[in-house]
Parts: structure tokens; sequence; C-alpha cells
């Protein structure tokens, strides 16, 4: 709970420590009850600053000192001041040790944060700042140290007792309980800390260094979870692999650990030499995880992975750096999925991700620049613009760089900081030696918020055969800042002819023609492209596999949108052609909803799909994205004021059309897929992933037919497939059926099969939640009072109302309030109880300026009385009162 006024803290304020700590030496006591924590720092003043001695202000929150000693002399009362946030001490001389020894509460912490126990097991969470929950210390990352930790603990309950860096020795202790200690070489900040105890399985492998060394190679899982691990250790070293070849970077220690845990904020942690998981990022395998999963348990294990260098190796010199890593890391994750799976599958994926969400974010309330000038919380900064937008960012430069220029810059960011607390201006600095370019201008897109606007429009000259492209660019205000200077924009690009072909691309003053497909840079409020040698007016194919963040738009009509999605190169622009259709389609639905008109779907929609679907060249994973239509979040982000039911009207209607206009091209690939599934064991690749998704989004486009033929073959699907993406796509398909005995049936069996599997369960919970049928908020709260759900576990509230407000926007918008009182009952209950997870629950309240006046009042209203509701977190203090402001 807050103790004191929330403080604004600002990177200008930025000073570096007076204090170092060369050394930590940690010695854990666990015990049920409490656990003692010994900590010696062997610290000295920081040479950067002058002369005298200041005070040294240890960052500790929740802890009992137990007992201090400075230079091995015992502290009295007199010679340290304790207040809520820190320990204040005096040195006597530039060099000194410093022991405390704490006592704290991780069997009663539900904020997981700190030291805590997940089930059986200890646990720790340390990133950002939950180091100062397990001892008094310097609790910021430009405070890097060597680490030696002991665990001491009962030997039967917690078999296995692990931190960071290499074991060094362990034995037994007295009354039952053992030893164990590790040493880590490497230097790091407090936030890379960890520590595991428990009653713990693991799968063991090797891998094989390109100089030569082995590594070993442990998944830890309590034991019913140790046959979902092998996914996993594939992706650990299909990663390890791949950051050899593609940045040359090797793994540094002898041993690399995941343990997955049950209770956990956020996905995963990198910490050194022992990764901590979420169990749904980690555990995978057929019958229980979805395809989806199995995708993100790689892409996952890899991010983690691939923080030993993008983050930990060279780290951040404070939390506004957040994106250096993050942003960085999330580039070069995609990266590595998209080099494992399908990359135009992968593009889409992310961009309509980052458009519905991080688009919302940089739009509402809480937007900031990717590297933030202020916050309260910094727990509330692990946001879509951090990591998402930042990765836009970091990719922009190797679109502007090219590849191998991108390498060069990050061998010598890497060589250049290895040890270091480093600065986004650092990362920038050294692509530009490594290049020698200036990407001064380029910063901004590091400092400014929102989502830049792109409006571009065309001239063709018939008698000097030239087209040019004119940009405009403008950004709209933020709350951080009203005016914007322009961006650099690179905008990939391609002229089609009328065959559909890409013309040579030849600017005004070139010589010759320079490849068909070519980056612009555009750098000014409006600039003018000239290109030459045009026979006739071409169509332009613009930022292709959206090149930057922003909302471009060109008066494309809905004839040439069906041109580009058939015939632009660009995988990304076909599928992107798709949606602008879609866009525009489902726009004039919903006026005519407005208006009390009849629907009336234009046919050209049904036509376009009809020829994707009919297209046998086409991936079928392509296939299956360019049937999706855009989402509601997605056409509640482009409106104005987002009217709920009319968006939610016309995508319904839009689809029972395609169903019933298309249902026999959707049922013959449909069946044609289903087919080779049931022949097939489940494989995790790319080629089957996409034959599932194509499978699954027909049956989900044919049930709304209400066919008996469907139902029939839903529910063979249903009984009879072997693994969790066919199982789950058939519940969720009769969940939101109006077959109610089938539904309940099918519902009741799954429940019942798997209701030893918690991960499982999150999806039984999740489908429910997101179900649109009418009594959305009736079945929520059933669901809450289900015996497998729990407001302790993040992944039971992620489910359940993250699902229901995030995902089911008629039921969470109901023209009475009844959902956002809910949400704001909850997180009101969830503040004291876990107010990380209180915090990111709010954001769908955070959005009110979009919708209509009433709905805006009761939104406004709800988040009113969550401030008033007292004794709040600094992270949900922050969230409301910027979104009120
Ligand atoms: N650094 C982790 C994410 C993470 C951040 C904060 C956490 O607790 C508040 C936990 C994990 C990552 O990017 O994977
Ligand atoms: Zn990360």
């Amino acid at each position: 709970m807050r103790t004191e006024q929330p403080q604004v803290i600002h990177l200008k304020d930025y000073k570096a420590p007076e204090y170092l700590i060369d050394e930590t030496h940690l010695t854990f006591e666990l015990f049920e009850d409490h656990t003692l924590v010994h900590a010696q720092l062997i610290m000295r003043r920081n040479p950067v600053h002058g002369g005298g001695l200041p005070a040294l202000v240890l960052d500790g929150q929740q802890l009992e000192l137990v007992r201090a000693a400075l230079d091995d002399e015992p502290l009295q009362a007199g010679d340290y001041q304790i207040d809520a946030g820190s320990l204040t001490v005096q040195p006597r001389a530039a060099q000194f040790t410093l022991d405390t020894t704490v006592k704290i509460h991780p069997e009663t912490n539900t904020a997981l944060e700190g030291l805590y126990k997940s089930g059986k097991m200890f646990c720790t969470q340390c990133e950002a700042e939950g180091f100062r929950k397990i001892t008094y210390y310097l609790d910021r990352p430009d405070v890097m140290s060597i680490f030696t930790t002991t665990v001491i603990a009962e030997q039967h309950r917690y078999p296995v007792l692990l931190s960071n860096g290499n074991p060094v020795g362990s034995g037994p202790a007295e009354d039952g309980r053992h030893w164990a200690t590790w040493e880590d070489p490497f230097m790091k900040p407090a936030y890379l800390f960890a520590l595991v105890a428990g009653d713990l399985w693991c799968v063991e492998d090797t891998f094989t260094r390109q100089s030569g060394r082995d590594v070993t190679l442990r998944i830890y899982v309590e034991p019913e979870n140790i046959d979902k691990c092998d996914h996993a250790m594939v992706s650990l070293k299909k990663s390890m692999r791949w950051d050899e070849e593609v940045y040359g970077r090797e793994y540094d220690l002898d041993i690399f650990m995941i343990v997955a845990v049950n209770d956990f904020n956020m996905g995963a942690m990198e910490n050194k030499g022992l990764n901590i998981f979420n169990s749904s990022c980690v555990l995978a395998r057929a019958e229980t995880a979805t395809d989806a999963a199995h995708q993100r348990v790689e892409a996952v294990v890899a991010h983690e992975y691939f923080h030993n260098w993008s983050g930990n190796r060279v780290t951040c010199r404070d939390w506004f750096q957040l994106s250096l890593k993050e942003g960085f890391t999330v580039f070069r994750d995609a990266e590595f999925s998209a080099d494992m799976n399908s990359r135009t599958v992968k593009r889409i994926e992310d961009v309509a991700y980052l458009r519905t969400h991080q688009f919302a974010e940089d739009a509402g309330p809480m937007a900031h620049p990717v590297r933030p000038d202020s916050f309260i919380e910094i727990s509330n900064f692990y946001t879509l613009t951090v990591y998402e937008k930042g990765s836009e960012v970091v990719r922009m430069v190797r679109t502007l760089l090219g590849a191998e220029g991108f390498r060069q810059g990050s061998d010598l960011y890497f060589e250049r900081h290895d040890g270091q607390a480093v600065t986004t201006d650092d990362f920038i600095k050294a692509m530009e030696d490594a290049n020698g370019v200036d990407l001064t201008q380029f910063k901004r897109w590091y400092s400014q918020a929102g989502t830049p606007r792109l409006e571009v429009s065309d001239a063709y000259d018939e008698a000097a055969r030239t087209y040019s492209l004119t940009f405009r660019q403008s950004c709209p205000p933020t709350p951080d800042k009203a005016e914007k200077l322009p961006f650099v924009i690179p905008v990939e690009l391609g002229l089609l002819d009328a065959q559909g072909n890409d013309l040579p691309l030849q600017l005004a003053g070139e010589s010759s023609a320079v490849g068909s497909t070519r980056v612009l840079s555009v750098t000014e409020a409006e600039q003018t492209f000239v290109f030459q040698g045009i026979e006739a007016r071409p169509l332009p194919s613009l930022l292709r596999g959206f090149s930057a963040p922003v909302k471009l738009s060109f008066p494309y009509d809905r004839d040439q949108l069906m041109f580009l999605m058939q015939h632009d190169s660009d995988g990304f622009n076909r599928w992107e052609a798709g949606q602008q259709l879609a866009v525009q389609v489902l726009q004039e639905l919903i006026g005519q909803h407005q208006l009390g008109q009849a629907l009336q779907l234009d046919p050209r929609l049904l036509k376009a799909l009809d020829t994707v679907l009919g297209d046998t060249s086409l991936d079928a994973a392509m296939v299956a994205e360019m049937l999706s239509l855009p989402g509601e979040g997605y056409l509640t982000e482009i409106s104005q004021v987002a009217d709920v039911d009319a968006i939610h009207a016309a995508r319904e209607f839009a689809r029972r059309q395609i169903a019933e206009h298309l249902f026999e091209p959707l049922w013959t690939r449909y069946q044609a897929n289903r087919a080779v599934s049931r022949n097939t064991a489940y494989v995790a690749s790319a080629e089957h992933f996409a034959r599932r998704s194509l499978q699954n989004i027909a049956l989900s486009y044919l049930m709304l037919s209400v066919k008996p033929q469907v139902l029939e073959a839903t529910l063979e699907q249903f009984e009879q497939c072997d693994n969790m993406t066919e199982r789950l796509t058939a519940l969720a398909v009769l969940v939101n059926s109006p077959f109610e005995a089938e539904r309940a049936k099918a519902l009741e069996s799954f429940a019942e099969h798997f209701k030893d599997n918690p991960l499982v369960m999150d999806q039984w919970f999740s489908v429910q939640a997101a179900s649109t049928l009418p009594g959305g908020l009736a079945r929520v709260k059933a669901l809450m009072q289900h015996p497998a759900f729990t407001l302790k576990n993040p992944n039971k509230v992620r489910a359940v109302v993250g699902a229901f407000a995030g995902q089911n926007l008629v039921n969470f918008h109901a023209a009475d309030g009844s959902g956002y009182r809910f949400l704001a009952d909850l997180v009101i209950e969830l503040n004291a109880l876990n107010p990380q997870i209180a915090s990111r629950q709010l954001a769908p309240l955070t959005r009110w300026r979009k919708y209509d006046a009433a709905r805006q009042a009761l939104m406004k209203g709800e988040l009113e009385r969550i401030l008033a509701a007292g004794e709040l977190s600094s992270d949900v203090y922050e969230v409301v009162s910027k979104s009120l402001a």
C-alpha cells in the first residue's frame, strides 16, 4: 500500500549512485512462517563523485531489521534511520562492509514481488524494484555487483535450492535442513537476482556452443508437469543456436536453468542463468496446449534467453531506458519466430496486435514515449509502447541501415558496453558509429509519444511520364506534449502496373532504376517523391511489411484494394489490402446500423474472400489470416466515437453473410483439412499450425449457419481430436452457438477431464468469459464462484476478468454500466492483494474517451469510485489519477 504521497520520478533528475556494491553475499534461511535474509555488502564510494562521504541511503520496503553492522561493528538505534522505503547509515570510510539481517514474510506475499511462495515453492520476482522487499540494497540497475547466494531450507520440503550462476557447494544442515551455495561470476544489478526452493523435477539436456564448450540446460517443474517440457527445451536450443548465428552471441555460464511457477505476474523473467517463467509460457504438449500456446512458449523462451545479452550483459542505466532491453529483445524474438515459422504470418499477427492495443495506449491517458520522461510506479511502464513500439523502433533502425549495417551496429554495441548499464542513446550511438550515419532526428521516436499519421496522395503526369507521391505527417497531442516535430519514417514501397507487376523504381535525379521495392525516408512534415519513366498511372503498394508504426492513409477504392489483395508481391500488404477493404465495408455497415437501415454487405468483400478460399497456391495460414475480419477492438481503435453495439452488430452480420454465401468453399476446405488432422499425429510446426488455423477459422464461420452437419462435425472434432487446438476451437464454437444442450455437455466433459490441469482450466474459463452471447456478466460472476477460480492467481484473473473486459466488448460495455461496476469492484479488491495485476486489469476503463457521453460518465464514475476507495497502491493510483486528469 502507498504509505507516503506518491512521488513522480523524472529522467532529467538522474544522478549516478553515491556508492557502489562490489560484492553481495546473501544467506537465506527459509522457514514456514518467516524468512531471514543476511546480506553482506562490500561497498565503496563511487569514484565518479568528488570527495566527501554523504549518507548512504539503501532501498528497503516491508523489511524488519534484525541486525545491522558497519565494518563488523553492530549499529545501535541512533546510528541509522529507517522509514517506509529506506535505511540510512553514515559511512566512515570510502570503503566499507555493511552487514544486515532482515526478517520477511514470503508466505503471506500475495503481490508476487520480492520473495514469495507459489504453491509449495519459494521463488522471486525482482524486476523492477522487488529486490528492496528482500533486503536493504541500492536497488537500481546501474549498481552492478557480484553475487554469492546461500539458501538454507528444510531438505524434505525443498530438496531443490537454486540461485544465479554456478553451483559451488551444498550439504546437510541441522534439524533436517540443508544448504546450497551459488556464485554468479557476472556483475549484475539486483533486479536480475533469483532464488528458487522447492520439490521440483527437471529435464536436462546439453547444448554445444559454436566455440565447442557444453552448457547444461535444465527445466525445473512440479512433478506432474515433467511430461510438458520438451517443447520448451527444443525452443531453448533453437534460440541458443539462432543467437550465435544471427547475432554472434554465445551463452556464458556452464548452466542455464528455467523454472516454471504457477503464480506469476507477467510472462517470464530473465534472471541471470535462472529464468523464472509463468508456467503458461513453458509447459506445452499437444493434448493440453494450443498451437498459439506452443508458439508463445517458443517466443518467450527465446525472449528470456536473448536477454542474456540484450539486458543482462548490457543492462539499463535507469528504468527510463527499459526499452533499451525490451524493445531490442522483442525485436530479436520476433525475428527468431519469423525464422522458425512463417515470416509473413508472424508479421501480420504482430501488426494486428500493435494496431489494436498499442495504438489505443498511445491515444489514451497513459500515453508515453518509448523512453518515458517520468513515472510514479515503474511497474506501470512495462507497456506495449515500451515493448512493442520499442521493437518497431529497432526494426526501423534495421530497415534504414540494412541487415549488414545493423549487425555491425549491434556488434559494436555489445562490444563497447559489455558489463555496463547504458541508455537508448548509447544504443543509437553504436548504430551511428558503426555505419557513419546521423540518427539525431530518428531519435524522436524515443522521446515523442503518440502514433504518427501519414497521409499520402499521388499524381500522375502523362506527358512527363512521372508519378509523384506526397507524404504529409502529423502526430496528435499526447498528455506529455502538444506539439510534435517530424519523425523519420521509413516507407518501404512498390508501384504496381496494370498486370500487378512491380515496376522498376527510378527517382528523379537517379540515372537508373534501383530495384522494384525500396525504402524512402520521409523526414519532413510534407515531402514529395517523384518517380520517372512511368508509362501509365501505377497503383502504389505503401508501407510494405508495415515498415513504420504509423497510421497510413491513401484514398484506395475497393476495386484497387481487391487488386492489391491478389497481386501485391508483398504478402503483408496483400493481407493489409484485405483488411482495409473489410474496414471500409464494415464501417459502411456500422453507419447503416446507426441509421436504423437494413444491413447490406458489399458483395465485393464476399468475392474477395471467395477468391482467397479458392487460391490453393496460397499458404493455408495466409488464407486463415485473410479470412479473419478486423476485430472489434481494432474497429473501436479506428473510430472517433466507438459505437460498441453497432460495431458488434455489423461484424456479426458480415460473418453470417460470409458463412451463408461461402458455405460451400468453407465446408470443402474444412473437411479437407480436418481429414488430414484426423490422420496425422500432432506436430508443432508452421505447416501444421497453418492447416489447423484454416480448418478452425472455417469451422467457426460454418457454425454460424447452424446446420446440423456442422454441429455434427464440431462434435466429432471435439471428441476425436488428439490436440488442444482442435478441441478448444470446437469448444469455443459450441460455447458461442445456440446449441445449449451440446454446449453444456461439452463444457462439463472438458472440465471433468482437465480439472487437475490449471492451464487448461484457464482456457475453459476464458472461452466462456469471452463469449459475446447475451448475459456475459452473469456468466463471468458464476465462473468466479467455480472452485478452480481464485483472485490470487494472475492467470485466473486474466482468463476470466481480462477476457471479459478485454475481448467481450458488447457485454463489458453494457449500457447499464454493470460491466464497469464489476471491473471497478474487482480492481479495488485486487489492489489490496496484487497491485500490479489490479493496475493492469484497469486498462479498459481508462479508454473512456472513446465512447458516447453516457458510457463516458459511467466509466469515469467508476474511476472516481476507485480513487475514493482509499489505501490505493501507487500502481493503481497512477493509472486512475492519470485517466481522470
Ligand atoms: N523482463 C521481463 C518482464 C517482467 C517484468 C516485470 C516483472 O515483474 C513486475 C516480471 C517480468 C521480460 O521482459 O520478459
Ligand atoms: Zn523482456
